[in-house]
């Protein structure tokens, strides 16, 4: 029995690291389907699990070790079934397109949301910048204002193009799992920081302007590869929707900090801001509040709703 760091995960095989520094395809003992969180992965990259080696050469994960953290989602709004997206992580760098392919804000905002329940902080990278007409670069401005002011570090890149040097630095010493939609380039981010390809990246779609799912399961790689705490990157397969996790309405509000923090002078404490007298919320959409934000606030509410009348 050994412990060892889960690195790769494609399903039916689990590639760890173990502590003397070598690899290895692991498989999952059956009862650890059963336990702990419902979701359709018991293991996750980043958990630190025990390994068991059996006689005939095989390794069985026998545990998950207790996790510091996790990003899990739904994987549509309103299905049951869950996915942790990685374990033990530091920060979510969050890589959105304006166009090629349109991330929405929608999207950008569940995942917000879904980090800010689970306590990981986000970096918002917009991505293809080159790409940009003047008109999307005001809109692009006004995203990273809107962003910034409710304290989410935001940068725009071209990981084709940029000198990545500075870039870098952002991923030194800490493990961060790059998320968004197909084809914004997360993968071209990936192998850009390492100067190299790593992993493989494919043209969007012509016909649709739309990812073409390249990378389909999720690794962890290592700035260098000698020191593991040097700083790793997780690279994962590209998402469509994000459903968040089950919660509370009244609860949905505290995971967007601008309606979070106007939410305590409402009248009433388990106000959802959809009309209720004495809301401070409402009357600030549009000013306080972006409406852009306040949309995706009531997306969620709707999600929430809906399933509980399924
Ligand atoms: N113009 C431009 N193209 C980029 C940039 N970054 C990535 N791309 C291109 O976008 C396409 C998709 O990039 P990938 O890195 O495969 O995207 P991904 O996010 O890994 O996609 P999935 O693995 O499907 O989730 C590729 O053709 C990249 O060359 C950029 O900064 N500018
Ligand atoms: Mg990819
Ligand atoms: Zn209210």
């Amino acid at each position: 029995m050994s412990e060892a760091l889960v690195i790769r995960s494609t399903g039916s095989t689990i590639g760890v690291l173990t502590s003397d520094g070598a690899t290895l395809d692991c498989h999952i003992k059956g009862n650890l389907r059963l336990s702990g969180i419902r979701s359709t992965n018991p293991v996750a990259v980043g958990d630190r699990v025990t390994v068991e080696h059996q006689p005939d050469g095989t390794s069985w994960i026998t545990s998950v070790l207790p996790r510091r953290n996790y990003i899990i989602r739904r994987s549509t709004n309103l299905s049951k079934q869950s996915h942790i997206l990685a374990a033990n992580i530091d920060r979510v760098a969050l890589l959105v397109t304006l166009n090629h392919p349109v991330t929405s804000t929608t999207f950008i905002d569940r995942v917000l949301a879904t980090a800010e329940a689970y306590s990981v902080p986000v970096l918002l990278l917009f991505n293809k910048v080159d790409l940009l007409d003047p008109s999307e670069h005001r809109q692009l401005d006004d995203l990273i204002a809107l962003y910034t002011s409710l304290g989410y570090p935001s940068l725009a890149i071209s990981a084709k193009y940029d000198d990545i040097r500075t870039l870098r630095q952002q991923f030194l010493g800490r493990t961060t799992l790059l998320s968004g939609n197909s084809g914004v380039g997360k993968s071209t981010l990936l192998n850009a920081l390492f100067g190299r390809t790593v992993t493989r990246t494919a043209d969007i779609s012509r016909a649709h302007d739309t990812g073409m799912h390249t990378t389909t399961f999720s690794e962890m790689y290592f700035l260098d590869p000698a020191d593991p705490a040097g700083g790793a990157v997780i690279d994962t397969p590209g998402v469509k929707g994000f459903g968040t996790i089950d919660m509370q309405r009244e609860e949905v509000g505290h995971y967007f900090r601008e309606i979070f923090a106007l939410s305590r002078q409402c009248r009433y404490s388990n106000c959802i801001h959809c009309g209720e007298p004495g809301c401070a919320v409402l009357p600030e959409v549009g000013h306080a509040i972006a409406p852009s934000r306040f949309d995706s606030y009531l997306s969620i509410l709707s999600d929430l709703t809906e399933s509980k009348y399924r």
